[in-house]
């Protein structure tokens, strides 16, 4: 199995191999791929259609001296296969095992993690600039390597922008597939598609061939100035069209393009060629993702990312698997917003290029002109829904909770100081297993509890969630207490529980009171108000009176429902799947120090102060004690009551994908 690609250990191993056993090996690379996401899932559309470009640039760079910067990092799976880790690749995304992006204490070939789109440009450009102010400038070449729709990130074009004309030995190689994890949208993807049909591309093949035999071979990995810009001539000359690439020329690189990205000879010649060239250069490679396996290469968006059971029938090549089932948070949120645009002509939606994430798909299809992608640009998001409330109208933004922390400075210096009514929906808002620490949701509570006029609220099931939903546009910026508001859910179904209490509706500042105890007291916000709430049943079944109190808001806290039970109980538990450091219970804490009540015992869960890693949800909830057993065992301790024998911890289930 997978013979060549075996005894490749490093990228030094490729060096000696043929054309045609390199052939062999980007195979070898799509069988393993394919046969390993059948077991683990992972991203998938996006790393066959990277192999041919990886392999090519790993024969004819050497990193990690050379260092090739990885956008993302979620199509680097034959990187890492070509780089020591073939023998750990079962173990992607598991806990313990490969991460699914670049982890620089994974490898030394990870130079730079990654794991948010549009990094790569300007980290690239600090290594090309710490290389020549260490005086390696001879040695080393500097690529930053990035997708078509990551390149839409601000990011990436505020990086492009800057190392243009820097005048910098500094290499971009353009993955354009023409695909984000949906459609790529916007002038730039207009732009590339002209480029890709420019007339040079339909017989690259040919012609580059024939061009690179006729660039004189040069000693030494630099050249002068003069030969440079005859090889660079000969190849933009032959390969693209006049002034296709003039947007790229105009910031300042020279442009070669665009080349078959799954001709590997012709990429190991151009990247050859390319890498004797000085200044900033762009490469654009012209790629099809899902490249090698027909169901992926006919519907790449639905082979972005996949999980096991999409392989059931991978002979006839027909997915079977649904990434999961019962009601999702997302769906919830995806059928409300559809209703109460249906009633309300001011909603428009909002993605950053997540509308399959995050349930938008469904609400373009019933107001395609009230539904807005900005591409992977959530500064734009968020500031463009801005300037939409500010004339009125009521834009919900749904941003998972990790990629919303690009727009900090858009959600305080636009939104939350002109009190805007922007509406926040935090998908993936806590824990999100398997993508690990790059998309943990973990932090959203605290970076946006101490921004002025912001509120901030999170529903313990699907009903709650959908009457927030509801309370928000009809209610909450169209009220007294306009303003931002973020509502935060996390991956996953929605629990059904019965809470044994009749529904309370939703009203500004009110927490709901789900038991009356005189013991202790159970505080819990959002998805950690099920397993509190079966914590607050154990522990009221051994003979313990528990208050139990259902947050719904961290931002304002009900003061006069959490004081009167911290009075009453002189005991709080606070449950919060977010950062401890400046979450719900540091709110809590304030509150009780602003009243004079320090002395009250507290204990807060949430996640700690360290990043976690990847792995199944359930494991991930145990490491951070932010289970069930964990709840009671507090109340116990805190009551001076005995610990029953722990619970032998059990298998734990694959999870979904998060993004
Ligand atoms: C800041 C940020 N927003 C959103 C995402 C989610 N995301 C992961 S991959 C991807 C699409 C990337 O497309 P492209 O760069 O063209 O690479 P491809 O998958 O097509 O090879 C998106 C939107 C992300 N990783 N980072």
């Amino acid at each position: 199995m997978y013979e060549l690609l075996s005894r490749i250990h490093s990228p030094a191993d490729l060096k000696h191999l043929t054309r045609d056993e390199l052939k062999q090996v980007a195979v070898e690379l799509r069988e393993a791929i394919i046969d390993n996401l059948s077991k683990t899932g992972g991203h998938f559309a996006s790393d066959l259609g990277a192999v041919d470009m990886i392999l090519a640039l790993h024969t004819v760079y050497s990193v990690p001296t050379d260092k090739i910067i990885w956008d993302t990092g979620h199509q680097c799976y034959a990187h890492k296969m070509l780089t020591g880790r073939l023998n750990r690749f079962n173990t992607l995304r598991q806990y313990g095992g490969l991460s699914g992006f670049l982890r620089r204490e994974e490898s030394d070939c990870d130079l730079f993690g990654a794991g948010h789109a549009g990094t790569s440009i300007s980290a690239a450009y600090g290594f090309a600039v710490a290389r020549d102010m260490m005086g390696h400038s001879n040695d080393e070449s500097v690529l930053a390597v990035i997708g078509d729709a990551s390149m839409t990130a601000g990011l990436a074009l505020e990086g492009l922008h800057n190392a243009g004309h820097s005048g910098r030995n500094f290499t971009v190689v353009l993955n354009d597939n023409d695909m984000s994890i949906a459609e790529s949208v916007g002038g730039l993807a207009t732009y590339l598609a002209k480029l890709r049909v420019s007339p040079f591309y339909q017989n690259v093949e040919a012609q580059a061939k024939n061009v690179l035999k006729m660039v004189p071979g040069t000693p030494g990995r630099v050249v002068n100035k003069a030969a440079s810009s005859v090889l660079k001539h000969s190849l933009t000359h032959m390969v693209s069209s006049d002034h296709s690439g003039i947007l790229f020329e105009e910031l300042g690189y020279q442009y070669i393009g665009p080349i078959d990205g799954h001709d590997l000879d012709v990429l190991i010649d151009v990247f050859t060629s390319v890498r004797k060239m000085t200044g900033p250069v762009f490469v654009h490679l012209r790629t099809v993702k899902g490249k090698g396996y027909d169901p992926a290469e006919e519907n790449a968006r639905k082979w972005h990312a996949v999980t096991p059971p999409m392989f059931a029938d991978t002979a006839s090549g027909t997915a079977s698997g649904s990434k999961s089932s019962g009601q999702t948070w997302t769906s919830v949120f995806s059928k409300a917003i559809i209703e109460l645009a249906n009633d309300d002509p001011k909603i428009a939606a909002i993605t950053a290029a997540m509308p399959d994430g995050t349930g938008l798909n469904k609400f373009k299809e019933v107001h395609p002109n009230r539904y807005f992608d900005t591409a992977i640009a959530e500064q734009h998001a968020v500031c463009f829904a801005a300037g939409l409330a500010a004339e009125g109208m009521k834009p919900i933004t749904a941003i998972y909770s990790t990629f919303l922390q690009r727009a900090y400075d858009i959600i305080l210096h636009d939104v939350a100081l002109q009190n805007l009514p922007v509406m926040f929906c935090l998908d993936r808002a806590g824990l999100v297993g398997d993508d690990g620490p790059t998309h943990h949701g973990v932090f959203d509570i605290a970076y946006l509890r101490h921004i002025p006029n912001v509120t901030m609220i999170a529903p313990k099931d699907g009903q709650e969630f959908d009457a927030m939903l509801r309370y928000m546009v009809n209610e909450h910026v169209v009220g007294s207490h306009s303003g931002p508001i973020a509502i935060r859910y996390p991956r996953g179904n929605a629990p059904s529980i019965d809470w044994n209490s009749p529904y309370q509706p939703i009203a500004y500042g009110k927490a709901e009171v789900l038991m009356r105890g005189s013991d202790v007291t159970m505080l819990a916000y959002g998805n950690m108000v099920a397993p509190a709430f079966e914590a607050a049943k154990i522990l009221d079944s051994e003979g313990v009176s528990v208050e139990f109190i259902n947050l719904r808001w961290a931002k304002p806290l009900d003061k006069e429902v959490i004081l009167d039970a911290a009075r009453r109980t002189g005991k709080l538990i606070v449950m919060e799947e977010g950062v401890i450091n400046g979450g719900v219970g540091s709110g809590i804490l304030e509150l009780l120090a602003a009243n004079g009540m320090s002395d009250v015992e507290v204990k807060l869960f949430g996640v700690p102060d360290k990043f976690i890693e990847h792995g199944a949800i359930p494991i991930l909830h145990r490491l951070c004690m932010l289970t069930t057993p964990d709840f009671a065992a507090a109340g116990r301790d805190m009551l001076g009551r005995a610990q029953p024998e722990p619970e032998r911890l059990g298998e734990v289930a694959h999870e979904p994908m998060t993004a």
